[in-house]
């Protein structure tokens, strides 16, 4: 039987966090034996955003090797560059033209970032979900993992789809967004009711991978949590407590009973600790080995560039096909 098609991806904006790797990049390692894996680096998506042309490119290799270092392996997946396969652009484009305005704005995802860079709301933060449908059109994927905040986008790509088979004859595989129950939305540590998130501007709010111990012992410490003092899961009244008890069980694999359990009559120093300890010891690898990967990036390149050529066999296909079924002559 052919193995079903997962295709994902992480902007190219900077360093990792822990909300990148408890909500996607652990998922993608444990789907690699199973599927047929296409994991991208999103650096056009990273233009929606005024970025440093140096900072962009070094931010791909910090991203290859956040990759590798979770565990993907490129001999299993496919890895690429975004940039590297010409076809995003194309289709992103075509699928402008078949997307509605008012589908587009009501992105909560457009929406929020607009309100965060009002100084620069360009048409390709608007037009983002259009791209990132192609991205996932292109490799016919079956499955979509992502993090909470992308669903409403895979929603948009198979109402896209639908409306583009439906116009031109059956084209596109209709993608099914997958999005674990727990760890889909990992909270910010100073502010839990908003989402980890690289941009944040409160110190000690979010968990870098490459955080060293001292710094994840400080940050999960000074974590904003209630005065209650029982460490018991309810997102609504206590949500700082929740995302801690939803990160230490994701890791751990203790379920939310275990942990309250656990922890019993102890108040929320000795839990805080250890969330603190769990995370230290389960990205220490990661970092050992994020730091070998930065140390060689010709072997970093040379993934990007064979995971190019994989990628674009696949993606030619569906262009082609594109094309010739609305007129375009290459
Ligand atoms: N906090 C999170 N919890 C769970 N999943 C998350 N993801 C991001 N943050 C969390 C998931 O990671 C994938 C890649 O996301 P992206 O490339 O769109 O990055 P992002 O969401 O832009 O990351 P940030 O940190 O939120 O960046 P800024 O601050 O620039 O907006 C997606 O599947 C996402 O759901």
């Amino acid at each position: 039987m052919e193995k079903k098609v997962i295709l994902s991806g992480i902007q190219a904006t900077g360093d990792l966090h822990l909300g990148h790797y408890i909500g996607v990049l652990k998922r993608f390692v444990e789907m690699q034996d199973e599927f047929d894996c296409y994991y991208m680096i999103a650096n056009l998506h990273a233009l929606t955003v005024r970025r440093d042309p140096k900072e962009l490119k070094e931010n791909v290799y910090k991203l290859l090797a956040s990759y590798i270092a979770a565990g993907l392996d490129p001999d299993k997946s496919t890895i690429f560059l975004q940039s590297q396969v010409h076809e995003h652009a194309e289709l992103g484009w075509v699928l402008d033209c078949y997307t509605y305005m008012g589908e587009l704005s009501r992105m909560t995802q457009y929406k929020d970032k607009s309100a965060k860079h009002a100084d620069n709301i360009n048409a390709g933060l608007f037009t983002y979900p259009s791209l990132m449908a192609g991205d996932i059109l292109l490799y016919q994927a079956d499955l979509v993992p992502t993090g909470e905040d992308q669903k409403q986008h895979v929603e948009l790509t198979r109402d896209l789809a639908e409306r583009f088979n439906k116009l031109y004859g059956e084209t596109f595989k209709i993608p099914k967004p997958f999005i674990e129950k727990v760890g889909a939305r990992v909270m910010g540590l100073q502010d839990p009711t908003s989402k980890m998130s690289k941009s944040s501007t409160l110190p000690n709010d979010t968990i870098l991978l490459i955080d060293t111990p001292e710094e994840i012992m400080k940050k999960v410490k000074k974590a904003v949590t209630d005065s209650d003092g029982i460490v018991k899961y309810d997102e609504e009244n206590k949500p700082g407590i929740s995302n801690l008890m939803e990160i230490y069980g994701i890791i751990t694999s203790k379920t939310m009973d275990e942990i309250e359990n656990e922890f019993e009559g102890q108040g929320y120093g000795n839990f805080k600790v250890a969330v603190a300890d769990a995370i230290i010891k389960e990205l220490e690898p990661f970092r050992n080995k994020y730091n070998e990967l930065m140390a060689n990036p010709s072997y970093l390149e040379e993934i990007y560039n064979k995971g190019a050529k994989k990628a674009s066999e696949v993606a030619s296909k569906t262009l082609k096909d594109v094309y010739e079924k609305i007129g375009i002559i290459r």
